[in-house]
This record gives structure tokens, C-alpha cells and sequence, in this order.
């Protein structure tokens, strides 16, 4: 057994992170009993870390959330973490393959919101009213566990993966779209590599977005106006080699794009 606190877990963690190596999950031996509740705390270390590195909260984010995220990760629950500043890409830009462990990109709907929302109870339709705007999103996410292989606690306490974010640069109104049939194609080098609509995401995108309220709630905390929302991979994920251009095309909300360096 480990005697390591949560603090030091996530200390660990984040040390993985900055020096871009891989570790071995934290329950096959450091806490092979850790419960998803206290997988947040270390979590709550981790983002209280990189506070403390003067890095600052775009948005709480949700991951999980679909059939093809789920199956794929083994993992049937969905789990949120951080976005924070220094993780934003430019739409168009470029990732630099030394900063990531074994990255992989999913293409995500994002959400703006307009107003704070609080639990419990929030349901799809007071997010859509909460919304100011929404927009496509290619996250690139790098879990810290060898072989990307980990429990449902072992990938909360390591911030859901999240790693960097591309926001498309075309935003729309929540109400000009219908975000249930909002048809997604994720491709790299011209190559489709998964498709989808906004309904694989529990049903509709606004429902993360309430689900994530309500377990924030949980917390004593809130979504806050201002800060945008990924609501999951609407496709799995696929992994990323040095050179390639990849493309998320979402109907209605245009093309987000970024290359590999
Ligand atoms: C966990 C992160 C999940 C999503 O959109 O489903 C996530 C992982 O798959 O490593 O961000
Ligand atoms: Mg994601």
C-alpha cells in the first residue's frame, strides 16, 4: 500500500505531464483501492497545482460521454476534468509532437456560455438557454498511463486526459442549429477516420453540459458564464504521427483544423 497523500498523487501526475513520460496507473500499485470520489480529490491537487503555476480555467470539460468513447476506453461512466489557458491551439495552427506522450485527437462540440449554471437537477434545455454560443472542437488528449490503459479513478485523477484544445474559429448560436443531427467527420491527411452526430453524446450535447452541472453540484461548484465547455468525443479517438493535418468538419459550424510538427 501506498502511504503516498493525494497531493503527492497528483504532484506525480503532474510531474509525468511536464516531463512527458509515462507512468504506471496509480491503482495497480500506488492505490490499487481508490474510489472515483476520491480520484476527484487528487483531481482538485492537480488543478489547484496548475493554478498555482499561473495557468487559469477555460472551462471544466466532460469526456466519456459517448457509446465510442466508452467501448473504446473500457470505462462506462462519464468523467469530467480541466481545460486550462496554456492548453489552447489556434485554429490552423500547429502541435509540436515533443510536447505529448502518445497523443490522440477526438472532435468535440464546445459551448459558451452566456450564463452561470448550477445544479442540481439542470436539465438539456436550461444549458441551450444558458448557451450563448457553440463551436467545433478538436481535443488532443494524452493520458499519462502507459499504453493508455487505466481504471475509471486512475483517468479522473489524471484530468481526464486533457492535454491541448482546438477551438474552431466560427461560433453559431445554439438555437440556428439542430445539435442532435449535427453530423461530424474527423479526418487526418484527408483520410476520414471516424464519423458521427451530436446525438452519440448522451442523446443530445446539452446533456453533458447539464450532467456536468449537476455533478459539479456535488461539489458545492458551478459552470460559469464565460467559460466554454467541451462536451465530449462525439468520435473515438485516433492517435497522432509526426505530419499530419487533421480535419474536424461539423455540419453547420464549419472546419476546425491543426497540423502535427
Ligand atoms: C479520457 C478522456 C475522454 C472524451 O472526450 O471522451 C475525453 C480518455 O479517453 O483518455 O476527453
Ligand atoms: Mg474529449
Amino acid at each position: 500500500m501506498s502511504t503516498m497523500s493525494n497531493k503527492e498523487l497528483a504532484k506525480f501526475l503532474l510531474d509525468a505531464e511536464l516531463q512527458r513520460k509515462d507512468v504506471v496507473r496509480i491503482t495497480s500499485d500506488k492505490v490499487p483501492n481508490l474510489t472515483v470520489e476520491e480520484a476527484y480529490t487528487i483531481q482538485e491537487e492537480l488543478v489547484k497545482l496548475k493554478l498555482e503555476q499561473g495557468h487559469n480555467i477555460v472551462g471544466p470539460k466532460m469526456g466519456l460521454t459517448s457509446r465510442a468513447k466508452m467501448k473504446q476506453m473500457n470505462v462506462e461512466e462519464p468523467i469530467y476534468g480541466y481545460v486550462f489557458d496554456n492548453m489552447i491551439v489556434q485554429d490552423g495552427g500547429q502541435i509540436s509532437l515533443s510536447d505529448f506522450i502518445h497523443p490522440k485527437v477526438e472532435a468535440e462540440v464546445a459551448f459558451i456560455l452566456g450564463k452561470d449554471i448550477e445544479g442540481p437537477g439542470v436539465s438539456g434545455a436550461q444549458v441551450l438557454a444558458a448557451t450563448d454560443y457553440v463551436c467545433p472542437a478538436l481535443e488532443i488528449i494524452d493520458s499519462r498511463y502507459e499504453n493508455f490503459n487505466f481504471t475509471l479513478p486512475d483517468v479522473v485523477a489524471d484530468n481526464a486526459s486533457t492535454s491541448q484544445v482546438v477551438f474552431g474559429s466560427k461560433v453559431r448560436k445554439p438555437e440556428e442549429l439542430d445539435l442532435e443531427l449535427i453530423g461530424t467527420v474527423l479526418s487526418i491527411n484527408g483520410e476520414i477516420k471516424d464519423l458521427g452526430a451530436g446525438a452519440a453524446v448522451l442523446g443530445h450535447p446539452a446533456n453533458s453540459v447539464a450532467m456536468l452541472a449537476n455533478m459539479l453540484h456535488r461539489k458545492g461548484e458551478k459552470l460559469k458564464a464565460g467559460q466554454v465547455i467541451l462536451t465530449g468525443g462525439i468520435t473515438g479517438a485516433n492517435h497522432l504521427s509526426y505530419g499530419d493535418f487533421v480535419t474536424g468538419k461539423l455540419d453547420g459550424l464549419g472546419e476546425v483544423s491543426f497540423t502535427v510538427g
